[in-house]
């Protein structure tokens, strides 16, 4: 046999784990090449598969993170060994708290050196470390065992609750060779990787019973709720109960934030009000106050016998992890919505409406919030606030209800999730449970990958900076991306001074006046410097309209801000000051 005859009857790693993923519907990568990962990035491409490859693997994991979410199939981030890999840990962790779903994917150094301590070219064990940060972690020591364990990655991450994965490659796994159609046979398409999980009857029916006894129903939909993709039948729920809800900020959208329903704009009336709250893919942790406390009512609460729980989540463990809980409903949402459903068709018209004196109350409070905010709006300051800012933002949403929008910062966060309306499923993705800086940049390359459609990348000017070299990588793939920057010279606000009197600035403040548009520019993109509302406005309206990479510099008064945006109370209060 000729070599080249010898070639194309055998399989390489890298053959392989190409083909697993192709095999599985997995057609973008996210990652940052490099010892030894480098040839697989290329033939992954030659195999017509999109690589987007980054300038740092943190942000490639970002990517892979929320295409996860926003697809169901897992995102699959490709990384060098040692530093690498641990570059993108952070964004596997942040997936796995965050239950998205995705997978690691990095090369390591061999196994028989790195046991032995004996100082292989970015040596470390990398399994051992990524396995107390995700949900499951891999090894394959063999190429025949290749699709064995893309098929195990891929059901660990989006069966059950989702989360992240690590799949360790040594590097010689790349080079190993097997017959090509051994090869093929070893590969395992994933018959029904996330299987509906059906509720159990009578927790159906407990929850149908305490739900048609509450007076004050309430609803919280969380992005657990947005990921499940039953947006017909969680709709459905909300309509034909007429129970209000709230949205958690990454379930906005799931129904209108315009619904007359929400209960958005009266949050901390109604959470300490309710009696009955039905939680559908939201946890009660910390952003919920964790079901107990002043925001739920506290001692009041107990004063008219305490509000009782429905929970419904895929994840039998959730229940009773803050408050306990009265009737958990584990399963798929999509299941177990419809099953309530079903419930309550069989009740017909006897099915209990909410108390006109609580829908009435709500609404008396959502009016005057609704209206205390639009008379902050449509105040126009100078230097422009985050207020008069977000008013642009606000519209330019509307007009685009399928664009895609990022949101990271403190006070850009904040203003910018009540302010800024959503009107469809899974357009609005965020710091998430952590709260963590730096899902921007990747967030937002993968958005207009994984959607097509333009996206707008609300930053505060700190967390640009975390991810912000990566304005080279929307470039480079010529994104329809439009960042906006809220620049207030600094993390929170700019205006603290260093207490010592001494050179250095205060460690909250940044250079001032800084032209982040700059950036842009220099790789070839559109820079704009807005410092005011009309400024912005024309910029952002171009930027969607052209579906050029744009950064647009908004300056914002840098007194405006509040230190930590609206979670100033977590910040821990010494009696020294
Ligand atoms: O009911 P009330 O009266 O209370 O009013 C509420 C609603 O009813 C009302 N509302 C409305 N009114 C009228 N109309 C409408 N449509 C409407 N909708 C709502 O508005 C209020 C508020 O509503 P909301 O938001 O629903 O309610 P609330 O009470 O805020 O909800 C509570 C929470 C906890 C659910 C919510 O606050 C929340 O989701 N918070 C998330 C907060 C968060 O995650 N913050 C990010 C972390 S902060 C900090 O850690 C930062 N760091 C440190 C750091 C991090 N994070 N990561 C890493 C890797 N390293 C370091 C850093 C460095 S932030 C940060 C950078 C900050 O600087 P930047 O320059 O980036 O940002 P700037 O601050 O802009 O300078
Ligand atoms: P939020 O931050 O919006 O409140 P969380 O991340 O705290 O949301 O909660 C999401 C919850 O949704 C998790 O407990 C997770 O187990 C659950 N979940 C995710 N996908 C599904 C699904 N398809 N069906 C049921 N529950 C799900
Ligand atoms: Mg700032």
């Amino acid at each position: 046999m000729t070599t080249e005859t010898q070639a194309q009857t055998l399989s390489d790693g890298v053959d392989l784990l190409i083909d697993a993923l192709k095999l599985n519907g997995i057609t973008n990568l996210y990652g940052l090449p490099g010892i030894p990962i480098t040839d697989l990035t290329r033939r992954a491409q030659a195999a017509g598969m999109r690589m987007i490859s980054f300038r740092h693997e943190q942000n490639a994991g970002n990517a892979a993170a929320i295409a996860g979410f926003m697809t169901q199939k897992p995102g699959i981030c490709l990384t060098v060994s040692a530093p690498g890999f641990l570059n993108g840990l952070t964004a596997l962790a942040n997936a796995t708290t965050n239950c998205f779903p995705m997978i690691l994917v990095s090369g390591s150094s061999e196994r028989e050196v790195v046991d032995l301590q004996q100082g292989d070219y970015e040596e470390m064990d990398q399994l051992a470390i990524a396995r107390p940060l995700c949900k499951a972690a891999f090894r394959v020591l063999h190429a025949e065992d290749i699709g064995v364990g893309v098929a195990r990655a891929i059901r660990a991450a989006v069966s059950g609750r989702p989360g992240g994965v690590y799949l360790d490659l040594p590097a010689k796994v790349f080079a190993q060779s097997m017959d090509a159609e051994a090869g093929r046979k070893s590969l395992i398409k994933v018959v029904d990787p996330a299987p509906r999980q059906i509720p159990a009857p009578d927790a159906v029916q407990r929850a149908l019973k305490l739900l048609a006894g509450a007076k004050r129903p309430l609803i919280v939909l969380g992005k657990g709720a947005a990921y499940a993709q039953a947006d017909t039948e969680i709709r459905t729920l909300i309509e034909k109960t007429q129970i209000p809800y709230l949205p958690m900020s990454m379930a906005k959208g799931l129904l209108p934030d315009t619904h007359e329903q929400s209960a958005a704009a009266a949050r901390s009336f109604v959470l300490p009000e309710a009696d009955v709250v039905m939680l559908i893919g939201a946890r009660l942790n910390w952003l919920l106050s964790h079901g107990k406390g002043k925001t739920w009512g506290g001692k009041d609460a107990k004063a008219w016998g305490g509000q009782k729980f429905i929970q419904i989540d895929i994840s039998p463990q959730e229940a009773d992890s803050n408050v306990p809980i009265d009737a958990p409903v584990i399963g798929d949402i999509g299941s177990c919505v419809s099953a309530l459903l079903d419930g309550i068709g069989a009740a017909g018209s006897g099915w209990p409406q909410p108390s006109a004196d609580w829908l009435g109350a709500i609404s008396e409070r959502k009016s005057k919030n609704v209206a205390k905010m639009a008379e902050t709006l449509a105040k126009n300051p100078t230097p422009m606030n985050f207020h008069s800012a977000l008013n642009v933002m606000r519209d330019i949403i509307k007009a685009n209800p399928e664009a895609m929008l990022v949101n990271e910062g403190a006070n850009a966060l904040d203003f910018t999730r009540s302010i800024v309306d959503m009107y469809k499923p899974r357009k609005r993705i965020d710091v998430g449970t952590w709260g963590v800086m730096g899902i921007g940049m990747g967030f937002a390359v993968a958005a207009a990958v994984e959607s097509g459609q333009p996206v707008i990348a609300i930053e505060g000017d700190s967390a640009f900076g975390f991810s912000g070299m990566e304005v080279e990588t929307i470039c480079r793939y010529k994104l329809p991306v439009c960042v906006v920057v809220f620049n207030n010279n600094g993390v929170y606000k700019g205006t603290d001074v260093n207490p010592s009197g001494g050179p250095d600035v205060a460690p909250t403040v940044f250079v001032k006046g800084a032209r982040y548009d700059k950036l842009m520019e220099a790789f070839g993109g559109v820079g704009v410097h807005a410092t005011t509302p009309a400024e912005l406005r024309k910029a952002v309206e171009e930027a969607v309209r052209s579906r050029q990479p744009t950064l647009i510099n908004a300056v914002i008064d840098e007194t405006a801000g509040t230190e930590s945006g609206r979670i100033t109370s977590l910040n821990p209060k010494s009696a020294k000051k």
